[in-house]
């Protein structure tokens, strides 16, 4: 118990001071000790990826800092995935995610969906530049519950509006819930091109996600 309640707590610590090196160490001895992904991942990486949120917000991290958590958040998943999966944790729904076409920026949509990962989602990830066929045609072959798009631009805003009207073109509108977001981004914008839902940050967007998935 002291073993466990220690290791957690030293990841948790890793992961706040950006060491990639210790956090993938601690990580594996985690699975040895037998911790469960879920507890390495609700009292370590989450509460972890918490604390480095608020020195952002502080000021006493930046941008690299940020991005070096996200990468952290998304190779500890990597790495627990399968475990989950062996484990049987059940998915809490299925999300595609991209950036708009034209829009190159990733930095807050990989936030995001490992934050969405870390609550039990089972996310897509499509990338940057996403042109609007390919949110389609993944909507209709993947069937998911959300449909995530980001633009970090105001001039490819309008490329999540044209994802709207093709959706509804194709009779496609009324099978998925679709969440917006990205700095320009607001929730009049969202309301004004009728997506179901817009998330100003990633403990917004999980918050949404869950709400979608209880909306029939
Ligand atoms: C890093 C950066 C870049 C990097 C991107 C690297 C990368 N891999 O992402 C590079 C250098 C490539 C870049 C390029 C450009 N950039 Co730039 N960039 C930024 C910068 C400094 C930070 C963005 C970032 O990562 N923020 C941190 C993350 C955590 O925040 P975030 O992205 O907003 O995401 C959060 C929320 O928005 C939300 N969210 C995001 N997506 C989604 C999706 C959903 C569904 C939900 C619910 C929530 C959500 O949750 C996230 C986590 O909290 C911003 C300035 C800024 N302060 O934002 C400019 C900024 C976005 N860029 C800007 C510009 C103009 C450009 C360029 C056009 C510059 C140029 N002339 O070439 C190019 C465009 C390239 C292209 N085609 O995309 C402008 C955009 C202005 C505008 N409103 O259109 C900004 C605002 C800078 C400025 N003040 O002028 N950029």
């Amino acid at each position: 118990m002291q073993d466990t309640e220690k290791l957690i707590s030293d990841l948790k610590d890793a992961f706040v001071n950006i060491d990639s090196a210790q956090v993938n160490e601690l990580l594996k001895q985690a699975i040895e000790l037998g911790i469960s992904p879920k507890t390495i991942i609700e009292k370590a990486i989450r509460q972890g990826a918490d604390e480095v949120g608020k020195k952002y917000e502080a000021c006493e991290y930046f941008l690299p800092e940020l991005v070096m958590s996200g990468e952290m958040m998304k190779e500890a998943i990597t790495f627990l995935k399968p475990k989950m999966q062996a484990e049987g944790i059940t998915s809490s729904g299925k999300i595609i995610f991209g950036t708009v076409k034209g829009d190159l920026h990733d930095v807050g949509k990989n936030i995001v969906i490992s934050m969405l990962v870390v609550a039990g989602f089972d996310v897509t990830d499509l990338g940057v530049d996403v042109p609007p066929e390919k949110f389609i045609s993944e909507v209709e072959t993947k069937t998911p519950n959300i449909l995530c798009m980001s633009s970090l631009l105001t001039h490819t805003m309008p490329e999540l509006d044209n994802v709207m009207e093709i959706l509804k073109k194709e009779g496609l509108r009324e099978k998925v819930k679709v969440m917006v977001g990205g700095r320009p981004v607001t929730k009049d914008y969202a309301d004004n091109i009728k997506a179901d839902s817009y998330g100003k940050d990633a403990y917004e967007a999980v918050e949404e996600a869950k709400r979608l998935m209880a909306v029939k």
